[in-house]
Parts: structure tokens; sequence; C-alpha cells
């Protein structure tokens, strides 16, 4: 399996954290940071271009030595520089920088002074005092490490659902190739459409005997073995994902899949009401006195409590069993609801396409609008349109849908809401477009107060229709801005404006909790893909994954209007 841009970034991220616990050069952990930077941003898969002797080089931030090195992955999958770095530094000592308030001078002192190596010994450094008695480590520190730990949430691994279905997909076609294997599923909160996931859960329905565990752990990726028994088996992958493998007969297979995709709450919601009944509910069936009454399929299980099948989405213990004895779950939105996008890039900012490879890639998605949506200016940054370029490219856009068959472009812009609720384009301007889409690309720390004023003034806007991914977090790197959501929903309700769930893996914002709030605020949601490559659109997916989360269903997203319907909405009247 060929490395993805994800792993190589992962492995050039752990080269700089390593290297400033070592106190390296500056300079060159600098240099680590920005190529994991670029190759995540990359629209294209670096292994495709290593192949294609492409020169890696031209790519911002990647000199000759990061070059050999990203050769050095995709051709061997291993990194020797890491593993001779793994030999002065533990590795183990990265999960320390995940701590707020553990920066990689701290983690250094706690290692060469304390022989803190790991969350276990620090803990253990913690309670025997020795922390606090470190330069450096004043009391609001060491409390603030101390509550960290205490909420393990905060330093516990997960992972991008996206860059984890990767493996799953590998692993579910691997473990096909097992005689007597009938079906692989994914479950746990993979298949419930977290956007994160701690670990995946595999599930094998085999029919007799199979050889499908030891093909498990002969998978190519599998670095180490936790555990392993006749129908169980655990494993951790070369990225450190643990997968969780559990083997199941067909007549199991629906107890055990609504048992392992949990949630572990709604899982104990439906325990309870079996109970209630006279019934026990296990991973391996449904049964009176000892009489197996259900358990091949999910539908079966679901029906022993006179509930309907429930859409993975839901089981979060969110009000979903309610819904179902009442017959009231959502009709949940998919993917072939969405007619159109609003919102993506082109080269004219920091997207990769041109309009036209854009409309073609739109159009080749199943979408019948596009809504091109680049950057305005801002100071300190490079792309970005001003007045003249967006005008100049309003006219290639009336042109191209003279010329387009079955894709219409649509006129508009990403707008820099500005630190005091100013949208950064002049009214005028604004007013040409058919699309304007207000987002928060600076001051995230702005206090709560400060933070809801200035959003609160944008949709004051008359010709503001979207707020694009509004809390702006980044999964991973950037905690969402500060802002009082009640407000924020009313407001957005007032003036009809549109609030986004950005479809890009990191943001996927509004999240469940927001879009089911943003619904109940009567607020219309847009699905866009933000789209940068001409792949991207292929995000609309994880967007829709998220809105099932959050009961979305399809008449309160205005892209899968008609676009004469959705022009009227947009339009206003
Ligand atoms: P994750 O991996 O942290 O993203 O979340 P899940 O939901 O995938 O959790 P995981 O992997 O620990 O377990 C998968 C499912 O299996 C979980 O949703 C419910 C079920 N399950 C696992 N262990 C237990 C348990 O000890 N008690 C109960 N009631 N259910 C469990
Ligand atoms: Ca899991
Ligand atoms: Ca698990």
């Amino acid at each position: 399996m060929p490395m993805h841009n994800e792993e190589i970034a992962r492995v050039f991220d752990e080269m700089a954290d390593l290297l400033e616990i070592a106190g390296d050069n500056p300079f060159k952990v600098r240099a680590y940071r920005n190529a994991a930077r670029t190759v995540r941003n990359l629209g294209r898969e670096l292994a495709e271009m290593v192949a294609a002797e492409e020169d890696l080089t031209r790519l911002p931030g990647i000199g000759r030595e990061l070059a050999a090195k990203i050769r050095e992955l995709v051709a061997t999958g291993r990194l020797r520089a890491l593993e001779k770095l793994h030999r002065q530094v533990p590795p183990t000592l990265e999960e320390l920088l995940r701590i707020p308030g553990l920066g990689p001078r701290r983690v250094a002192l706690l290692w060469r002074r304390l022989g803190v190596r790991d969350l276990r010994g620090l803990e253990r450094a913690l309670a025997a005092g020795r922390v606090a008695r470190l330069r450096g480590f004043g009391p609001r520190t060491v409390e603030q490490i101390r509550q960290s730990l205490r909420s393990r949430t905060a330093v516990e691994r997960r992972f991008l659902r996206f860059d984890a279905a990767r493996h799953a997909t590998a692993l579910q076609r691997w473990l096909e190739g097992a005689t007597g294997v009938k079906e692989v599923v994914v479950a746990g909160s993979f298949r419930r459409g977290r956007e994160t996931v701690g670990d995946l859960d595999l599930l094998a329905v085999v029919e007799g005997k199979s050889e499908v565990i030891a093909r498990f752990l002969a998978f190519d990726e599998v670095t180490r073995v936790v555990s392993r028994g006749i129908t169980r088996a655990t494993v951790f992958l070369r990225n450190g994902l643990q997968v969780d493998l559990r083997v199941v007969s067909p007549e199991q297979a629906g107890a055990a899949l609504v048992y392992f995709t949990g949630s572990r709450a709604h899982g104990i919601r439906l325990r309870r009401m079996a109970q209630a009944r006279g019934l026990k509910m296990n991973e391996y069936g449904v049964f009176r006195e000892g009489v197996n009454l259900a358990g091949a399929d999910e539908a079966s299980v679901y029906a022993t409590l006179d509930l309907p099948w429930i859409p993975p989405e839901l089981r979060e213990d969110r009000g979903e069993i309610e819904a179902a004895r009442t017959g009231r779950l959502p009709r949940l939105i998919e993917p072939a609801d969405l007619r159109g996008d609003l919102h993506c890039h082109t080269r004219a900012s920091d997207g990769h396409g041109s309009l036209r490879e854009m409309a073609e890639a739109a159009r080749a998605a199943g979408l019948e609008y596009l809504a091109i949506t680049d950057h305005s200016v801002r100071i300190g940054v490079v792309h970005g349109l001003d007045e003249e370029r967006l005008v100049a490219q309003m006219e290639v856009i009336d042109r191209l849908n003279g010329e387009l068959e079955g894709i219409v472009l649509l006129k508009g812009m990403e707008v820099e809401i500005l630190e005091d609720g100013r949208l950064g384009m002049p009214d005028e301007v604004l007013e040409r477009l058919e699309v304007v889409i207000g987002a928060v690309h600076s001051h995230f720390r702005l206090g709560r107060r400060q933070q809801t004023r200035r959003l609160l003034r944008a949709m004051e806007n008359p010709h503001l229709h979207l707020v694009a991914h509004p809390s702006a977090r980044l999964l991973e790197s950037r905690p969402p801005i500060d802002l009082d959501w009640r407000a924020f929903l009313r407001a957005a309700a007032e003036n009809r404006v549109v609030l986004e769930l950005d479809a890009q893996p990191r943001r996927l914002d509004l999240d469940d909790i927001h879009a089911r709030q943003a619904l109940d605020a009567g607020v219309e949601i847009a699905i866009d893909s933000d789209a940068h490559t001409v792949q991207d659109f292929a995000l609309l997916e994880e967007g829709v994954r998220q809105a099932r989360r959050g009961w979305v269903e399809p008449d309160r997203v205005v892209n899968t209007l008609p676009l004469e319907s959705l022009r009227r909405r947009l339009r206003g009247s």
C-alpha cells in the first residue's frame, strides 16, 4: 500500500516534534513543519508524483533533502532519519506534546531532569510533587497539566475518520479474500459517522472455518499484535491506528453489528428496554428464556423492541429512540439530494483548478450548479481577488456559462469578515454577486462578546448570504472560536443567513451538534465542498454524513433546491 500525503505529513510533524524536544536547530524544525503543511495541502498524491518522476523541489518548502526523504518514504514506507531519532528521543514523548501547556521545551525538561517518557510517567511525577520543583513549571502550569490528564479525552489520540477510512477500506478488501468470509463491516464510531475515531472496529461475518484472523495479522500495515484469539484480535497499524476484529457467524451478525456499532449509551438504552420486556439482548442475539428470537440482521433486533431500524449516525442516545418509538425518525439527507455546491476555489485564489476544470469536475460529480467563491484579498496573504480581478472573473464566468452544458456557474466570493464585523469588500461589489460567503480567517481568539458582536454585525449586511465554516475550528489543530451560539443562531434566522456545513475533513463545520441547533433555531444550511481541487467534490459525502448526525433533512438544505428556486432564495424573494 503506498504512503499517502497525510501519513507523510505526520512523519514530518513527528520529525519536527522530536527534533525540537532534542533541542536541534530551529530552522531544521521549521523546515519539517513547513514541509508537513505543504504535503497536507497538496491537491495530488506525492506517491503519484514520485512515480511520475516529477521534480518535488518545485513544491513550496521542499528542498533537495526533503525531496529525497519523500522519495524514501514513498519507496520504503519508512524514514531512516526518524528511526535514528527514535533511538535518541523516546517516540512516546510525542504524546506529552498533546497536553495543553506542554511545549517541546517543557517536555524536554521533564524527560531530561525527571526521566518522564510518557503519560504514565508524567502522572507519577506529578503525584510525587516532582514536577512542581522544576524550573519553568509554575503552580498554574502544573494545575493545567493535572487537569488535562484528568480529562483524558484531551490527550487520547484520535484519528480523522477520513484518514481512517482508507485503512478501513483496504482492510475490508484484504479480509474479504479469506475463505468463508461473507462480509466485513466497519462498526463503532466509524459507522456512526463521527468526524474522528478512536480505533476501528471490524466485524467479519464468517461461515464455517476461516483463516480470517491469521490473514488479519498478516496485513501489510500491521506493526504490533496486541491480542489474538479464535474469534477476536487487536492490532496496531503503522500509523498508530488500533484495529479490533471480531469474527461472527451469520445468525449473530445483526446483533453483533448493533452491539459494536454502539454508541455505548444507545446500546445501554436498548438493553434496558429489552430487559423490561423480559428479553436478553447481547452481541449474540436477542433471547427469551434462552430461545433465540432475533440476531441475523439489525432490523430484526430492533423489531423485538417494536422499533424500526435506526440509522447509525443517530445512535448517540440523543432522542433517536423516542423518535423511533413514535414514528418520528427524520428522513435524513443523502448525497444524491444535493444539486449544487455553493463554495469552491480556483487558481484565481488558493485553488488548483481553472474555472472550466472545476465546472467540469462538479458536473461529473452530478451537480447542476456551482458557485465560484474565491477569496477576497487580505492583508498579509498573497492569494485573493481584488475588485478588478473579481470583475474580470465574472466576465469569464458569463462566457463559460454560454459554452458549458449541464452545469451553471454562479458568481460568488468568499469574503473576509474583518475584526470589527465589516466585510472585506465594498457593498457595490458584493451587490453584483449571486453568492456572498462571509468567513472568519483571522482574529480567532477574540473574547466571546467581541467575537459574537463581530459575526452579528457581519450578518446584518444585507448582501451576505452565507457564513462559511462558522466555528472556524480545524480538527487536530485549531479550537473553535468562542461564540454565543444562541445569539448567533437567532441572528442567522432573523437575517435569513444560511450557515454552511463545510465538508473538508478537517473542518466538518458546522459540527453535528451545531447543525441540529441551527435547524431548531429555524436556520437553513448549505453543505459545501469548499473544493480546492477537482477531486474535492467527492468530499460532499463527508459533509452529508456530518449533517445526518445533526438530524438534517433535505428540505432544510438550500443546495438541494433546483437552480431557479435557489436563485430566488438567495435574492430573498
Ligand atoms: P471510539 O473508538 O472512541 O471512536 O468510539 P466507539 O464508539 O467506536 O467505541 P469502542 O471502539 O470503544 O467500542 C465500539 C462499540 O462497541 C461501542 O460503541 C459500544 C460497544 N462496546 C465496546 N465496549 C463496550 C463495553 O464495555 N460496554 C458496552 N456497553 N459497549 C461496549
Ligand atoms: Ca471504535
Ligand atoms: Ca474498539
